[in-house]
């Protein structure tokens, strides 16, 4: 019905419950605060700023952003491809105002993006658009929460950024670990790429919902 035209979201997405927000905001500070302070990040600086700007802070870089969730569907009102399409899949009607627990499995910030990495379950993976990303990737791939973008960076970066990551594992490319934290490795791929690969994942219970902004 015309009615229900009118009703496709900006997007649909896993939104993270009220205490998870901030616990994982404390562990993106916290990745920040310790990259910051590494050697090897400092060496590697002009990954973000284009020159040797002495008094660069990664914390000022990324100020904190709204709230926390993971993209399944970006639907744009209904502009977007396959939004009305996506909307009336069975297990997306079925799955509104569902929880489940997103697992988040690594971290990584390029001078563009902050986010962190989601491992969807094969529950979560039905309600994963056929159009995310790529053939070349895994389904899935593309999963990740943004947690922060620098100044005139569209948020859409974030899943762009991990794919980019993606293609680099998938090319054998491992990164160099640069150091041990109690986390887990960090790793570096160049061109301003740092990955906390987190040993022990972080779970988030989060709902399944539209947005609209
Ligand atoms: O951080 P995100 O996943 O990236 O969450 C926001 C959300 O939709 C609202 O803007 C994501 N987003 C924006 N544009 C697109 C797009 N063209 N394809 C996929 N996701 C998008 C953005």
């Amino acid at each position: 019905t015309s009615l229900e035209k009118t009703a496709l979201p900006l997007f649909f997405g896993w939104f993270l419950c009220h205490p998870f927000q901030e616990n994982l905001r404390s562990l993106a500070v916290g990745f920040l605060k310790n990259l910051d302070s590494l050697e090897a990040f400092k060496k590697n600086i002009t990954d973000f700023t284009g020159s040797t700007e002495r008094d660069f802070n990664l914390e000022q870089h990324f100020h904190d952003k709204n709230m926390l969730h993971c993209t399944t569907k970006f639907c744009d009102y209904g502009k977007a491809d396959g939004a009305k399409e996506y909307a009336e899949k069975q297990a997306v009607k079925e799955s509104c105002g569902r929880v489940s627990a997103l697992v988040l499995d690594a971290l990584f910030v390029t001078p563009r993006t902050l986010g962190a990495r989601v491992s969807l379950s094969e529950e979560q993976l039905q309600l994963w658009p056929r159009d995310a990303e790529e053939d070349a990737v895994p389904r899935g791939s593309r999963a990740h929460i943004t947690l922060s973008f620098a100044e005139g960076v569209e948020p859409v970066q974030t899943g762009l950024d991990l794919l980019e990551l993606v293609r680099l594992q998938l090319q054998g490319q491992e990164g160099k670990v640069v150091r041990e934290s109690g986390l887990g490795p960090l790793s570096y791929y160049g061109k301003g790429l740092w990955v906390l690969e987190l040993r022990e994942p972080f779970l988030a219970p989060a709902c399944f919902s539209s947005f609209y902004g």
